[in-house]
């Protein structure tokens, strides 16, 4: 498997995930700015979306959609429980929380990496991502992750997408429960190695 990436972006959530499961892949990394693959392909032949995350299978299919791309690796080793079994109750919340990460969240903060956002708009933006840190903050008080006691694919997504508030001077120290909650999932094994592997060499 390949893994089309970009640093610092969505495409950080699947990696964690490979890592997290052991699985065998390979990161080529994409300039999101011109579109290019690191080997120097036109990065829309392989996604024409022209966005990372992209996943490129054994058999040459490519897959993409951040939460669709989690739930396939999850369900490709199903005894790392990083999602509950499809056609489970546990999976569906699985699938309400990845909802809201990708519709809420992460599509709520992109917006804010335009620098050319007027200033009152950027308010409205960020006022919105405010009040679902604020629901967020409940959740986190009350359970250690997101969907019960242990790891998902939705906790890779949150963490990914709750790292972009350093960028927009958002100070996550604001929301106690979800600054900890950060600061857990960084420490996790394969979350350090994939940042490690993202960082400039
Ligand atoms: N709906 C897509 C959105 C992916 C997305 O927003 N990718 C961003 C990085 S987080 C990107 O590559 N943007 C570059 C562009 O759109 O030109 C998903 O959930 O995977």
């Amino acid at each position: 498997m390949k893994l089309y990436y970009a640093p610092n972006t969505c495409s950080l959530s699947p990696h964690i995930v490979l890592r997290e499961l052991e699985l065998e892949f390979e990161l080529v990394k994409v300039d999101n700015k011109n579109k290019l693959t690191a080997d120097g392909r036109d990065f829309r032949t392989i996604n024409p979306k022209g966005y990372v995350a992209a996943l490129e299978l054994d058999d040459g299919q490519i897959l993409t959609e951040g939460p669709a791309i989690v739930q396939y690796l999850a369900d490709s080793k199903p005894e790392k429980g990083l999602a509950p079994p499809a056609n489970s109750w546990a999976r569906v919340r699985l699938q309400e929380w990845l909802n809201f990460i990708t519709s809420e969240i992460h599509a709520g903060s992109a917006p804010l990496f335009n620098s050319t956002l007027p200033e009152n708009v950027r308010a409205i933006f960020r006022e919105k991502l405010f009040r679902q840190f604020d629901f967020l903050q409940v959740t986190l008080n009350e359970k250690t992750y997101l969907t019960g006691p242990t790891f998902s694919v939705a906790d890779a997504y949150l963490f990914t997408v709750l790292g972009w508030s350093q960028f927009f001077s958002i100070e996550l120290h604001r929301w106690p429960a979800l600054s900890a909650y950060r600061d857990m999932i960084s420490a996790r094994p394969a979350v350090q190695a994939a940042l490690l592997a993202e960082s400039p060499q």
